[in-house]
């Protein structure tokens, strides 16, 4: 058998029409918004890997300096001989996961793009003997269902993903990553942490406008996917704290009265000068809040590590 396989678990065209039903809600409700799923074509990738290499922008060093301190006792402590990883992206991080487990392992990258999904399992395959990959080609919100691989399990969601979800959605979530695990297999999940406002805003709006070009290119996704008429300028980007729902939010604000047509959608929509929309959540998180939302979803939280800083920490969950 060959060592990389790639299944599609999501219809060519569900995509497409996940988009469409997205944009046409969320820019006909009051306040608008899109979700922030939406960013990552292959110039939104891009920026986003822009992003990771910023100055302000932490979370991504944070998370490595812990992997890279933590690697082999994760892997004692779940003796993996799967690992899988949802939204995979790039697979750096993966590595030092992959490194410590050893062979023989089964890798199980999960991403909504095929060609991330390739690139990274072609990658990693030249790099290590002993592995054997099955990439999934699925949308992890929605109906997750992993291949047959040997036990135990390891399911990783890094990078803070997780703070996109709402708190609902969340939970939602938690609970299908759970009914996923039998015993003995276990959850690494990554979080970025509640810290001063300063640091976080600067990490989402950051000084050479990386951020800003980031948040403003889901409109040139939604102007070439649905021809729709946006004009990124026409739009600033806005990054602020909510400290009661201890989140980020990023939002484009309309820079004048302005009118866009989405022809895909046969919709017309008019923003007025200074109409926030908002793109993105990116919730901060607190141990004790992580350890109840695991705990809600029949996860028990084994080990909480953090960078040295304190800026970021994954968490070893067990069902
Ligand atoms: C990839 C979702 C973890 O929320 O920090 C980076 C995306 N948005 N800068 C995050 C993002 C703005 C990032 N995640």
């Amino acid at each position: 058998m060959s060592p990389f396989t790639l299944t599609r678990t999501l219809p060519a065209d569900a995509t497409a029409a996940a988009l469409r039903a997205d944009v046409a809600h969320g820019l006909t409700r009051s306040p608008k918004q899109l979700p922030p799923k939406w960013f990552y074509d292959a110039r939104g990738s891009e920026l986003f890997e822009e992003i990771t290499r910023l100055p302000e922008y932490y979370p991504t060093r944070a998370e490595r300096e812990i992997l890279h301190a933590r690697a082999p006792e994760i892997a004692k402590a779940t003796g993996a001989r799967t690992l899988v990883e949802l939204g995979s992206g790039s697979s750096e991080k993966t590595r030092l996961l992959i490194g410590a487990l050893g062979g023989p392992l089964t890798y199980v990258p999960i991403d909504v793009s095929e060609s991330a999904l390739t690139g990274a399992g072609e990658a990693l395959l030249a790099d290590h003997r002993d592995l054997s990959v099955h990439a999934l080609v699925a949308d992890f919100q929605h109906g997750l269902a992993l291949p047959e691989t040997p036990g135990p399990r390891l399911v990783a969601f890094l990078g803070g993903t997780i703070g996109n979800l709402l708190p609902q959605e969340r939970a939602r979530f938690l609970s299908s990553v759970r009914a996923l695990l039998s015993p003995g297999d276990a959850l690494l999940l990554g979080t970025d942490l509640v810290k001063d406002e300063t640091t976080l805003v600067a990490a989402y709006d950051d000084a050479q406008g990386v951020t800003a070009a980031f948040n403003k290119n889901v409109l040139s996704v939604i102007d070439r996917e649905l021809g729709a008429d946006f004009h990124p300028d026409d739009f600033d980007h806005v990054a602020v704290w909510d400290r009661e729902q201890e989140w980020i939010e990023m939002r484009l604000r309309a820079r004048a009265d302005v009118t866009v047509k989405v022809p895909a959608l046969d919709l017309s929509v008019d923003f007025t000068r200074g109409e926030t929309m908002r793109t993105e959540v990116s919730a901060k998180f607190r141990e004790e809040g992580v350890r109840a939302e695991l705990a809600a979803a029949g996860l028990a939280l084994r080990h909480w590590w953090t960078d040295t800083e304190g800026r970021f920490a994954l968490s070893l969950a067990f069902p």
